[in-house]
């Protein structure tokens, strides 16, 4: 009979100790992964309202920008040579900006917009609106 008793002990201490062990590496575990993860999606889900691009020797840096609804772009030209910003389906179009010069435009509609200059039409660009 004690011997039965010692043994239902036992069995019950370490059932008690595995619960518990289970349970805070359960916890722990469920917040090592939480955290990183949290982070780089606000990282990467932090969109800007005003952002600039640049236009140097014949290129739109940096190519693809990603703002909010609602939010602007301002192209500014570093080149001698006259470019513009335009959407491939006439979206929207800066039109002419001379050297040393700035376009804002508004962006309130969300979507992914590709543009180019129509004067040099490898120039490519991407305005995303979240
Ligand atoms: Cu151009």
């Amino acid at each position: 009979m004690r011997k039965y008793l010692m043994l239902l002990g036992i069995v019950l201490v370490t059932g008690t100790l595995m619960v518990i062990s289970a349970g805070c590496g359960g916890s722990g575990t469920t917040t090592d992964t939480t955290a990183p993860a949290g982070n780089t999606t606000g990282t990467q889900g932090e969109v800007q309202t005003g952002v600039s691009v640049t236009i140097e020797n014949f290129a739109f840096i940096p190519p693809t920008i990603t703002i909010k609804k609602g939010g602007t772009v301002t192209w500014t030209n570093k080149d001698s040579a006259v470019h513009t910003a335009t959407e491939d389906g006439g979206d929207f179009d800066t039109g002419d900006i001379a050297q040393n010069q700035s376009a804002t435009l508004t962006f309130d509609e969300a979507g992914t917009f590709s543009y180019i200059c129509t004067y040099h039409p490898n120039m490519k660009g991407t305005v995303i609106v979240k």
